[in-house]
């Protein structure tokens, strides 16, 4: 049996649409609670391959997505290039904050390789879990969605800091973002090595910028990265999550070669259909408030998205993460929708 995502960004006819949730494991889980109680500290947690592993793998042990997703978080790359990371109940991440061209001074790719070890020891040992109809996915942050953590600090901030940078500092903004670049180039790559068979760039924060900026900060980093891993491994394919973007995601797709780009659910499903379909498999995009409701109106919205979506390279994603009150009995009702889609039809 083919594997349903690799046809999909491959173009290929598949005989369902294939799916997999963004933050499919994790704290809507009641057994993610319970491994992850057994540490305080979540870098930690990420870092322990015998825990990340198992937290891969518990969604799939409950519904048949086609892909696992790496467990791991976009701020690994700034606390292996030397910046103080950590997590905070409630709160999210908190970061030292990078404050001048200093910060960026005491910053170093040389140790990247080597604390991020265990997360590359966590790919291989996912892909020998995984049965022959699902992929492992990789993925990373992309430059500017990292580089705003690092220099805000913490999340909630609309990004106030950086966009300064972006208007008055480019030059050290710019220094960042190549040495982010060159990290995340770095990263993939080794898991790809490690086994991932398909990667995804987050690029969360992408809808902040203005049309200019988004040009430089968005289009450019990601475009650069992808270039250079399509030049080492042309079979493995690369989706692109510029979350928020609008209309934006049709040049994104244009200039950066993405094989599949994930839409958040603002992007309304014909528009995508008929503009970014023929040029790459589209991922999305159910609203993820609606899956934390349920129902009839969840229903609704996602078969409203297959029929939309349906006909051509598509894989069901939500648009934007599994929110931790979600229940998961929702997610079980959603992977019956999507996967009794074609048989629904047919019926008619
Ligand atoms: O205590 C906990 O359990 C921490 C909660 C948590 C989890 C489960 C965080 C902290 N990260 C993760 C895992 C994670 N993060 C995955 C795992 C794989 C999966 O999808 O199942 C992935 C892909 C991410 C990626 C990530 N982290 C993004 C990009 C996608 C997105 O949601 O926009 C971002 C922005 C982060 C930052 C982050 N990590 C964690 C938090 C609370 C945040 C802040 C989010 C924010 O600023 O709103």
């Amino acid at each position: 049996m083919a594997k349903r995502i690799l046809q999909a960004l491959r173009r290929e006819t598949v005989d369902r649409p294939p799916y997999w949730l963004m933050r499919q494991a994790g704290r809507y889980l009641p057994e993610y609670r319970k491994v992850r109680a057994t540490t305080n500290n979540f870098l930690e947690f990420c870092y322990t391959p015998e825990k990340a592993v198992e937290a891969t793998l518990q969604p799939l042990r409950r519904y048949d997505t086609d892909a696992a997703i790496l467990f791991s978080d976009i701020l690994v790359i700034p606390d292996a290039l030397g910046q103080k990371v950590r997590f905070e109940k409630g709160k999210g991440p908190v970061l030292e904050a990078l404050i001048d061209d200093s910060g960026i001074d005491n910053l170093s790719i040389d140790h990247v390789e080597k604390t991020l070890e265990p997360v590359f020891e966590t790919v291989k040992q996912i892909s020998t879990h995984l049965n022959s109809e699902t992929s492992l996915i990789g993925f990373a942050g992309s430059p500017w969605t990292v580089a705003l953590y690092m220099i805000e600090g913490r999340s909630g901030t609309e990004g106030t800091l950086i966009r300064t940078w972006s208007a008055r500092q480019p030059g050290r903004l710019q220094r960042l973002i190549n040495l982010l670049v060159e990290a995340t180039i770095l990263y993939l790559d080794k898991q790809v090595q490690a086994g991932a068979e398909v990667l995804q760039l987050f690029d969360s924060w992408a809808g902040l910028l203005d049309e200019q900026g988004f040009r430089t900060w968005i289009i450019e980093p990601n475009k650069w990265i992808i270039r250079e891993l399509k030049t080492r491994y042309p079979h493995i394919p690369i989706i692109g999550f510029p979350r928020n973007a609008g209309i934006m995601t049709k040049e994104f797709v244009i200039e950066t070669g993405v094989d599949g780009v994930s839409i958040d659910h603002t992007i309304p499903t014909r528009w995508a259909a008929d503009n970014l379909q023929p040029l790459c498999a589209v991922q999305g995009n159910l609203d993820n408030h609606l899956l934390l409701a349920g129902g009839f109106a969840m229903e609704k919205a996602a078969l409203n998205i297959l029929e939309n979506l349906g006909q051509g390279p598509f894989i069901f994603n939500l648009g934007h993460g599994v929110l931790p009150s979600t229940p998961p009995e929702n997610v079980a009702q959603l992977c019956e929708i999507i996967c009794s889609w074609r048989n629904r039809s047919a019926k008619l």
